[in-house]
């Protein structure tokens, strides 16, 4: 049986909860509706609580590199385990705001961890599970960040330095010029032409895979 485990990533700021309501229409249209949405870090009891832990309770001085991707990973781990992992086997459509990717791109692009734990982790947990479809929201980080900054409220990853999400883009772009199962978007562009591309991408992808 295939998965239909779609997942959205990018920056902050790309416009991932846009894209989630387009793709969310867009099965919608095709007759499918019963679909879980979830989101990393969270989506479980302990999940939503690391969320704020990570977000908002530490300050950078108090959290080391590698017990923020321990932590991300034990997130994952209930996630898949609990949530994901069961909706799959009852033939469910599951939409997640950001997943594993994100690990690799805002852990080894951005805090500069060992690519190989990182893939370690990844395999303990996840082994050889993955998305059936990703789409990644390439923005330019300054752009991102400017229409973070509108907010009320920013968080401790969002207060890191441009250099920071300079580098995670890199890793972005680095990882999905290698994988077919990753399509890019370009999100620099007026949001109706974003949900027009992601309209397109996935009714081709949809033809293909259901
Ligand atoms: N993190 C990690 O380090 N490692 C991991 O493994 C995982 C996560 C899983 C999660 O925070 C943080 O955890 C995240 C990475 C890290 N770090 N940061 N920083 P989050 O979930 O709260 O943050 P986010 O995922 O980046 O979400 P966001 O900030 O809400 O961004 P978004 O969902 O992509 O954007 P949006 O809310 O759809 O849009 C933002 C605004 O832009 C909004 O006002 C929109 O109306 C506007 N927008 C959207 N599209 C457009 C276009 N096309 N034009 C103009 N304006 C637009």
């Amino acid at each position: 049986m295939k998965n239909h485990f779609i997942v959205v990533e990018g920056l902050e700021g790309s416009g991932k909860t846009t894209a989630i309501n387009t793709i969310k229409k867009t099965l919608n249209n095709i007759g499918i509706s019963d679909i879980i949405f979830t989101r990393e870090p969270g989506g479980t009891r302990l999940g939503e609580k690391i969320r704020k832990l990570i977000k908002y309770n530490f300050k950078n001085d108090q959290i080391t590199h590698k017990s923020e991707l321990l932590i991300l990973y034990a997130a994952r781990n209930q996630l898949i385990e609990k949530v994901i992992k069961p909706a799959l086997m009852k033939g469910k459509w599951i939409i997640s705001d950001r997943h594993d990717l994100s690990s690799q791109a805002y852990q080894i692009g951005g805090r500069g961890l060992n690519k190989k734990l990182v893939q370690l982790l990844r395999y303990l947990v996840l082994g050889k599970f993955q998305p059936s479809l990703t789409l990644y929201l390439d923005i330019p980080p300054e752009l991102g960040l400017q229409r973070i900054y509108s907010r009320n409220k920013i968080d401790r990853i969002e207060k890191e330095p441009l250099s920071f999400f300079i580098k995670t883009r890199e890793y972005y772009l680095k990882i999905i010029s290698k994988n077919k199962n990753i399509l890019l978007i370009n999100a620099n562009q007026k949001i109706e032409q974003v949900q027009n591309d992601i309209n397109l991408i996935l009714n081709k992808w949809l033809i293909k895979n259901i």
